[in-house]
């Protein structure tokens, strides 16, 4: 997998790069990373990358030759180009899923007050990592590139994946380490007990437990095992959800 971060501030990229699982994967080659400085391809002979709007207004616009140039200069034919923007598609787990299939991602991150309108028009998509609005593209592309990264074979282990928040619709249980006490804080019994059948049962009723208290809307269209509907009853009963409050039919 190959990821190209097109930007006007390339040196934001270092740190993420070049430390923990980004830089890991970078060293064993299981993804190639760059950041490429829109301005090196400016035509203009102050280097300038944006402009005045047409019609007047706030703030400047980032002008369509030196970015399509960069974007010309590494697109193949095995590219998919993603422009970060707050008005693209909502981005996650599945969308992530769906980008580690590519040979080639090029993320553009737009900045300053916004880009010329038909820079949208030489883009495959325009993705959004939430509803808030940054200063500028990055922090989107920093997001993406890490959820795509880890998802590539080899770059963590494969069991991390399964349990994880949102590969199986739900929040990830609760983990503890030692010491069993902590201040009076008790690790639950259970995970001492070396039972792993009710191990594995705990975790799924905490993990049904956590998602309906912080993110009901998960549990909306799911399809339930037998097992999990029962949990989810204990679960209910135990946190006094009355009948008509549940979210979970
Ligand atoms: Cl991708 N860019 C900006 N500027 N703001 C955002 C965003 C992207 N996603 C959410 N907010």
């Amino acid at each position: 997998m190959r990821i190209s971060i097109l930007t006007l501030f390339p040196e934001m990229f270092d740190g993420f790069m070049n430390t923990s699982i980004i830089k890991k994967a970078r060293l064993k080659e299981l993804v190639q990373m760059e950041a490429v400085d829109i301005r090196e391809f400016t035509d203009d002979r102050h280097r300038r990358v944006d402009e005045y709007p047409f019609g007047g207004g706030q703030g400047m616009i980032m002008k369509c030759q030196p970015v399509l140039d960069c974007v010309d200069s590494l697109r193949t034919e095995n590219s998919r180009v993603l422009l970060m923007g707050p008005t693209g598609r909502r981005f996650d787990q599945a969308m992530a899923h769906e980008l580690v299939q590519e040979q080639h991602l090029i993320l553009l991150c737009g900045h300053y007050e916004g880009l010329d309108a038909r820079i949208r028009e030489f883009v495959d998509d325009e993705v959004s990592i939430g509803d808030y609005v940054l200063t500028g593209g990055e922090i989107a592309a920093m997001v993406i590139s890490d959820a795509v990264t880890r998802l590539v074979d080899g770059v963590i282990t494969e069991q991390s994946h399964l349990d994880e928040s949102f590969e199986n619709g739900l929040l990830e249980y609760p983990q503890y380490t030692r010491p069993a006490d902590y201040k009076g804080h008790r690790v639950p019994e259970v995970l001492l007990s070396g039972h792993h059948e009710k191990i594995r049962q705990f975790r799924l009723k905490e993990s049904l437990r956590l998602t309906l208290r912080v993110r009901p809307d998960l549990l909306k269209n799911r399809v339930w095992t037998l097992e999990e509907q029962r949990l989810m009853e204990e679960v209910l009963q135990e946190e006094n959800v009355l009948p008509d409050e549940k979210t979970v039919e």
